[in-house]
């Protein structure tokens, strides 16, 4: 078993933005994982979306088969991802269902159950997502703060343009079943994007690893912490950071008794730039990651190369949220964490690095 954790808790309403700058840029550098409160998701809100994910996990594998993902959205059965690729298992022992961006220019047409069959599903996810938007553009600005950034830096930038935030509906059956493979919940991977939001239910189930390369990995329990999320950060703000921000392997251990979780991946729009914020770089820590675009970046394709199989075509197919275990091409640069020492300088300038641009590798559908 791992042991608990004690992350940071970081309050979205306070009204000291420089403060919770502070706070949010320790538990980036620390770990990439913090609780966050006072975020402005009603209970109400988040006890319908559980309820509604019961319910639609709770339909004959039939009826929910019908759905099955296509393109980054709709229904993934039990054992069809493995989220880890080094792993040799019969797949992660969880199913889930993706909801992508509700409106704007992006092609990603969602898949909804019927209203015959659950009335309030769709407007309850709806609702769900365009909140969880905002509180991500809420949380996006302080993390700028958190960078020595102008507030509005991703903004300009475009990243949050037209965002691709996914929900992530995710039910772990916590059957334990005799098998001479490792199996889990959900397999190590870190996610690709900017940050995740998770909601779990209180099932025990996450784990942490903070420093992936040490043998053997220890695993830390990510105990849930009542009307908060759970956030992580993700590769893409890793490498914006320069590897200062840490987007940390995590996995879902098999749960005793059945589990539900809701994440939700925020990435930027798929024709954001990347680039190294000079904040976090200087001639002592250049960028790290190396110069062009994706398709020039050693492992580039391996960023987002979570790999997921479709039972019924055999298919190997990206999805959103995560992505296996990146082996990072350099060390963190730790010595920038000393000189960066968060309140140092949480000041008003924007500063675009004059280093290379490296471009996100461009979501393709299968
Ligand atoms: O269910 C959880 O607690 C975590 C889910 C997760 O890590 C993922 O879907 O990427």
């Amino acid at each position: 078993m791992g042991e608990a954790l004690r992350l940071p808790f970081i309050d979205l309403s306070s009204s000291d933005r420089i403060s919770t700058a502070k706070s949010i840029r320790q538990a980036c550098v620390d770990c990439g994982f913090f609780y966050l409160i006072n975020h402005g998701v009603e209970e109400e809100l988040l006890k319908r979306v559980f309820d509604e994910s019961k319910k639609f996990f709770s339909l004959p594998v039939q009826e929910k088969m019908k759905l099955e993902r296509k393109g980054y959205v709709g229904y993934t059965p039990l054992y069809s991802e493995t989220l880890d690729p080094t792993v040799k298992s019969g797949g992660d022992l969880k199913e889930s269902f993706y909801i992508g961006p509700i409106e704007g220019a992006n092609d990603i047409q969602n898949q909804w159950p019927s209203d015959e069959i659950l009335p309030a599903w769709r407007s309850t996810m709806e609702s769900y997502h365009e909140k969880l938007m905002t509180i991500c553009r809420r949380l996006i600005s302080l993390i700028a703060l958190a960078l020595n950034l102008d507030e509005s830096f991703f903004e300009d930038v475009g990243a949050l343009h037209e965002p691709m935030g996914f929900v992530r509906l995710l039910r772990y059956p916590g059957e334990l079943i005799a098998s001479n493979m490792e199996i889990h919940g959900a397999s190590a991977h870190s996610d690709y994007g900017m940050v995740t939001l998770l909601a779990t239910d209180g099932v025990r189930g996450l784990q942490i690893c903070r420093e992936k390369d040490r043998q053997p990995q220890v695993w830390e329990d990510v105990p849930h912490a009542d009307k908060a999320f759970i956030v992580n950060i993700g590769d893409m703000m890793e490498r914006w950071t320069n590897c200062l921000f840490r987007s940390t392997l995590h996995r879902v251990v098999i749960p005793t008794e059945e589990r539900y979780s809701v994440a939700f991946f925020l990435d930027p729009n798929d024709d954001c730039m990347v680039q190294c914020l000079e904040s976090c770089c200087s001639e002592a820590c250049p960028p790290s990651c190396p110069l062009g675009d994706a398709t020039q970046v050693p492992r580039g394709a391996d960023w987002r190369a979570r790999e997921e199989r479709t039972p019924a075509e055999g298919a190997r197919v990206p999805s959103p949220g995560g992505r296996a275990s990146l082996q990072q091409g350099a060390p963190r640069q730790d010595s920038l964490h000393e000189r960066k020492t968060p309140g140092e300088s949480l000041s008003d300038t924007v500063r675009v690095s004059s280093v290379p641009i490296m471009r996100i590798p461009t979501r393709k559908p299968p």
